[in-house]
């Protein structure tokens, strides 16, 4: 078994993001599944790809990705991801997308961004079994909770393009896949 772990590269003027702090701060191995760890950058097309190359990579069975939700008191344990790209800040590419797709539809002409797929649906939901989670890391005192909305800036366009990844299911990926933010760090708060 094989667990694709991610975290991002800071953003938005911070130093450190801690969804990568908390990333590699992982063990390889983690009862008997294989840990790969991953950075990836905070750019909205780039970010699509080194998750692809990763994937590529290394096949694995789940995927688990982490971003920073600087303000928020708990960890959140997104269940959706949505076809929507609108950026309060520019990305660290200095993209600022607005009102556009993740994904395209060939025949949507309205939209005209890449990547263009047949058919993207408004929406996914996770993979993972949310709630599980949220609930023992609640047991464990850990303030987590369910999140119905992972924004609409790289964190949801990744974890949109992981779910349409593993949809795919005749290209070979069929990984489960979800998305978890996490707080700002001390230092940070
Ligand atoms: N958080 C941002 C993008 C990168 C990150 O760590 C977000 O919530 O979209």
């Amino acid at each position: 078994m094989k667990i694709l772990v991610t975290g991002f590269t800071p953003f938005g003027g911070e130093t450190i993001n801690p969804s990568w702090e908390a990333v590699r701060a992982l063990d390889d191995s983690i009862a008997g599944a294989d840990i790969i760890k991953c950075e990836i950058p905070t750019e909205f097309e780039a970010s699509i790809d080194a998750l692809k190359a990763a994937i590529d990579a290394h096949q694995p069975n789940a995927i688990l990705c982490v971003g920073q939700f600087g303000g928020s008191p708990s960890i959140q344990i997104e269940r959706v991801a949505i076809n929507l790209r609108d950026a309060r800040i520019p990305d660290n590419k200095g993209n600022q997308p607005v009102d556009e797709p993740v994904f395209s539809q060939g025949e949507n002409a309205y939209f005209s961004t890449l990547p263009v797929v047949d058919s993207a649906p408004d929406a996914f939901f996770s993979t993972i079994p949310t709630r599980q989670i949220t609930d023992r890391l609640r047991a464990a005192g850990i303030p987590a909770a369910l999140s119905y909305s992972a924004g609409t800036y790289v964190c949801n366009n990744l974890l949109y393009a992981a779910l349409y990844e593993s949809s795919q299911a005749e290209k070979g990926n069929s990984a489960r896949c979800g998305f978890i933010h996490v707080p700002y760090l001390p230092d940070q708060a």
